[in-house]
């Protein structure tokens, strides 16, 4: 049985490989990449999905520009992990704009949503929520037409751009408020789960013979991505944030979730865009909202390479 996504995304070397598994997975149908402005510039981050859908041979599939800002707040990329390319260390071809969908990627989740059965899209963020927001601003049908959405971003125990922020949400609260809230099933593959998926050097290895674009990418990405992690966050092995969601959609068997009222802090002052789970186990009942929680780390790596295995 496959399933019908969409990504949004800002890549970045996270969002590079959860593309990779998107593009790849027998049982997944990518409909649409849309980009955002988050890890780095909105032109950036297009430019490095472009690069990425030519050097796969994957250039059949939409990929159209979104929000260059979140709805509030100036952007502040992430450029320090992902470098000033948004890419760095990882060899591409050169973009081809012209390949670019006409539409802007608020349209291209809006249509794909609505010429599809009802019931049968995925929505896949993996960057700020910005785009989501305004489709369902504009679009407010979308909500019940989706089947859900499976998002990368939040955390319920510690941050990454606060100490109770993850990046993505952290970087545009008011959309991450409007998504959380929609009434929509949204399932929050936060920094709890994807910690959970780091690539450690023996793991970076099993991609040491993959000969083809896809593994050469995949080796560049993760030693570079090591890189940034051990020297800025001191942390050996970095998570693959965004290919976790991915995953989740791919083989739900993958990841635990549990139902628990999410809602996105504002207001604080060192809470600002914390995802306030409430986990308490009395609240679960009628939530739509749910948080990821445990991986199959083993067979999240097999997928992952089993995937990356299949492209060119
Ligand atoms: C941002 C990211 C990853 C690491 C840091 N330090 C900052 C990006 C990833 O692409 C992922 O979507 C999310 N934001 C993780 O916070
Ligand atoms: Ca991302």
């Amino acid at each position: 049985m496959t399933t019908k996504l969409l990504l949004d995304c800002d890549p970045g070397y996270d969002d590079a490989i959860a593309l990779m598994l998107a593009y790849a997975h027998p049982e997944l149908e990518l409909l649409a990449v849309t980009t955002v402005g988050g890890n780095q510039s909105l032109d950036k981050v297009t430019a490095n999905a472009l690069s990425i859908a030519q050097a796969l041979g994957k250039t059949h599939i939409p990929i159209a520009r979104g929000a260059d800002r979140p709805l509030v707040e100036p952007l502040r990329d992430a450029s320090f992990i992902h470098g000033a390319t948004g890419l760095d260390g990882v060899a591409l071809p050169a973009p081809d704009f012209a390949l670019l969908d006409s539409r802007h990627a608020v349209n291209v989740i809006i249509d794909t949503v609505m010429q599809e059965p009802a019931g049968t899209v995925t929505l896949v963020p993996t960057g700020p929520l910005t785009n989501i927001a305004l489709a369902v601003r504009l679009e407010p049908r979308i909500v019940e037409r989706v089947k859900e959405v499976v998002l990368m971003g939040g955390a319920y125990a510690m941050g990454n751009a606060s100490p109770v922020a993850e990046f993505n949400v952290f970087t545009d609260p008011e959309a991450a408020h409007i998504v959380f809230d929609a009434g929509w099933k949204v399932t929050m593959v936060g920094l709890d789960l994807t910690h959970q998926a780091r690539a450690y050097e023996p793991i970076r290895r099993r991609f040491n013979d993959l000969d083809s674009a896809a593994g050469r990418m995949t080796r560049e990405i993760l030693t570079n991505f090591a890189d940034t992690y051990r020297r800025l966050r001191r942390m050996d092995g970095p998570p693959v944030h965004d290919a976790c969601a991915v995953a989740l959609v791919a083989d739900p068997s993958l990841v635990a979730c549990e139902p628990a009222p999410v809602t996105v802090e504002l207001h604080g002052g060192a809470t600002r865009g914390m995802t306030v789970a409430d986990r308490r186990p009395d609240r679960a009942a009628g939530a739509t909202t749910f948080v990821a929680t445990q991986l199959a780390v083993d067979r999240f790596w097999d997928l992952a390479f089993d995937c990356i295995g299949r492209l060119p």
